[in-house]
């Protein structure tokens, strides 16, 4: 059974390495089963096992190329039950923060920009909170706008530190405390979202470099944006990219597996085919079940012998569970088509 787990999360590690991707596609946000310790070093086996994201569409403006040096950016995410977490690295030559009263400008200041949307609802949110805009200053000032339209300072919705780890170059790391569209500053902890697997959310990350004058003068993203729309993000919700929360130990949990099947299945994620492999030549399956996460039968496959391709061509991107059967044993892991 140890081996077995070793091999999972071997499997897992190196296909994460295998597979970067950009915003442009779905981001499979990673379960993390030890916290991560908030002080501005990547120290922690999540973001070890972690992909980067790219933080490089220019925004404004629309379209420019950064000059060597100026700006470069990007991002990993891990969550738990109580915390998204988020990494970013920044390369920027100059920090600079021109205004004094953080809720004065804010957007002028070099500030690392976390757009999060709970539910994935999309949608307005200029002035409520069907998502958030962090505007996260080098002091930890974490600004969006308030019923109002004016500026208000959610520093409380977030844990974050920054470290210098090269020459212009920044590490910020973050703990995300995660709310519905009900948030009350007042009351935070009522609409205080505990995060599960399969949660889908919107998420985009942005940094608005300033550093020569008192005004923003470059906004890179991490989402492509037509030009039309490079600037909405702060109050539409529609253009955040899809972000889904995996972790690979849910099959685990479920009551009915049986933990006596030496099942392999790989690689996570798949694209076009999946393959089933028993560790033993005398240990054969026979039933392959692959189903939604809710357990919705997508389609069964009978085979004798001890390794079995399954097409998975046609399938939508997203996650699924293959349940493999050995005799009056079941193993059971949730599979990720990209
Ligand atoms: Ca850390
Ligand atoms: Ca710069
Ligand atoms: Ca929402
Ligand atoms: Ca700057």
């Amino acid at each position: 059974m140890i081996k077995y787990i070793a091999s999972v999360t071997t499997c897992l590690a190196l296909a994460a390495c295998a597979w970067s991707q950009t915003q442009k596609d779905t981001i499979f946000c990673y379960h993390t089963n030890t916290p991560v310790t908030v002080d501005g070093q990547a120290n922690e086996e999540c973001w070890g096992a972690a992909v980067w994201h790219p933080i490089d569409q220019v925004w404004i403006p629309y379209g420019a190329t950064m000059k060597e040096g100026d700006f470069a950016g990007r991002f990993k995410v891990a969550w738990d039950e109580q915390y998204l977490y988020v990494l970013v690295e920044v390369i920027d030559d100059s920090l600079s923060d021109d205004h004094a009263d953080p809720l004065l400008n804010w957007w002028d200041d070099d500030c690392l920009e976390l757009f999060i949307d709970e539910d994935r609802s999309k949608g307005d949110h200029e002035r409520n909170c069907n998502a958030f805009a962090y505007h996260v200053s080098l002091f930890y000032d974490a600004v969006d706008l308030n019923s109002s339209g004016q500026g208000i300072n959610y520093k409380d919705n977030i844990e974050v530190d920054m470290d210098t780890i090269g020459e212009d170059t920044y590490l910020w790391e973050f703990a995300i405390k995660i709310y519905s569209a009900a948030f009350d500053p007042g009351n935070p902890e009522a609409s205080r979202v505990t995060l599960t697997h399969d949660k889908k959310m919107g998420l985009a990350i942005a940094y608005c470099d300033n550093d020569e004058t008192t005004a923003r003068e470059n906004f890179i993203g991490s989402m492509y944006m037509t030009s039309a729309h490079a600037n909405d993000m702060y109050k539409n919700a529609d253009y955040f990219g899809l972000m889904i929360l995996v972790d690979p130990d849910y099959a685990n949990s479920l009551a009915d597996v049986t933990r006596q099947a030496m099942v392999n299945i790989f690689p996570v994620p798949a694209q076009n085919y999946l393959t089933v492999e028993t560790y033993s030549a005398s240990q054969t399956v026979n039933v392959i079940s692959l189903t939604t996460i809710t357990g919705q039968v997508i389609r069964n496959e009978y085979f004798t012998g001890n390794s079995h391709t399954v097409d998975i061509e046609d399938l939508e991107v997203g996650m699924y569970l293959l349940k493999a059967k050995l005799g009056d044993s079941f193993w059971s892991q949730v599979v990720v088509k990209k």
